[in-house]
């Protein structure tokens, strides 16, 4: 594998297992030289902890840019999860759209909502503006709720195949032309992860464990990310970052106190060698 110099943007949760302090590390491990542009400080994420503090970083973001395009800085990847503010998703497209070298490959994370609901920072205004976003990615990695606010399809716990053919057609107009689409399950006791492109469906299922843990989107995505990047097709990506998401919730199941985060670090090395 040649070596690639890929950017992730994201928020920093200092503490919380989620966004920077899980891509980063995971997308070293995948050999790759990761570049970060925090869209906010946080002290904790917001899924669970109460009065976390927030920096959003939107007007930093101008101006490394545009040092960045004076050192003639390009991409191979772009990665975009957890942002801070719906002005900030505008200039996050500007460099999705500007600073990927010729074979860039976009992907974004819609990182904005779980289990029917939106994050507790976000609106309808930034949805919208997720949905912009959407038409600069080659590889959309959206969760279901995500699915359904950004296509505006009524969510559901339960759903059959032909209620998520008919999510994936409409959420694909957005522009993304690959969708990954996770926590998929047509069984109580599974779950699974669909890829879809062009127009062609294919299906990764895999066991449910039962307590689920916050920060897998973020898991998922980055070893995704590296997987494809170490040249893996999306299919194999899929099924790779599946098998490691799992092993980091098996990790991390019994710990009553790790409620706000999924152990990763201590199955790195089985990512590493599914990647071998
Ligand atoms: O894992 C998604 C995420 C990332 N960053 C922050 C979050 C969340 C989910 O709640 O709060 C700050």
């Amino acid at each position: 594998m040649s070596y690639k110099k890929i950017l992730t943007i994201q928020d920093i949760s200092c503490v919380g297992q989620c966004s920077l302090t899980v891509a980063l590390p995971i997308l070293s491990a995948c050999g790759l030289e990761t570049c970060i542009l925090p869209s906010a400080v946080l002290s904790t994420h917001t899924a669970g902890f109460s009065g976390f503090t927030f920096r959003d970083l939107t007007d930093d973001m101008p101006e490394i840019q545009a040092h960045w395009k004076k050192e003639d800085i390009k991409f191979r990847a772009i990665y975009t999860g957890y942002l801070g503010s719906v002005k900030q998703v505008g200039y996050v497209k500007d460099i999705l759209n500007t600073m990927g070298t010729d074979d860039c490959v976009r992907i974004v994370d819609p990182a904005m909502a779980d289990n029917g609901k939106l994050y507790s920072i976000f609106n309808e205004e930034y949805v919208e503006a997720m949905r912009g976003l959407c038409a600069s990615a080659d590889i959309l990695i959206p969760n279901i709720t995500e699915a359904c606010f950004l296509s505006e399809v009524e969510y559901r716990e339960t759903y059959d195949e032909s209620y998520i053919k008919m999510l994936l057609s409409k959420l694909s107009k957005l522009g993304a032309k690959t969708i990954v689409l996770t926590g998929v399950g047509y069984a109580p006791e599974k779950t699974g992860v669909v890829a879809y492109e062009n127009g062609e469906i294919r299906y990764y299922e895999h066991d449910k464990i039962s307590k689920g843990c916050h920060g897998t989107g973020d898991i998922y995505a980055s070893a995704f990310t590296g997987a494809l990047m170490n040249d893996k097709d999306v299919i194999e990506a899929v099924k790779i970052a599946a098998d490691y998401t799992v092993k980091c919730i098996m990790n991390t199941q019994g710990d009553a106190d790790h409620w706000y985060g999924a152990k990763f670090e201590t199955a790195l090395r089985d990512l590493m060698d599914m990647l071998a």
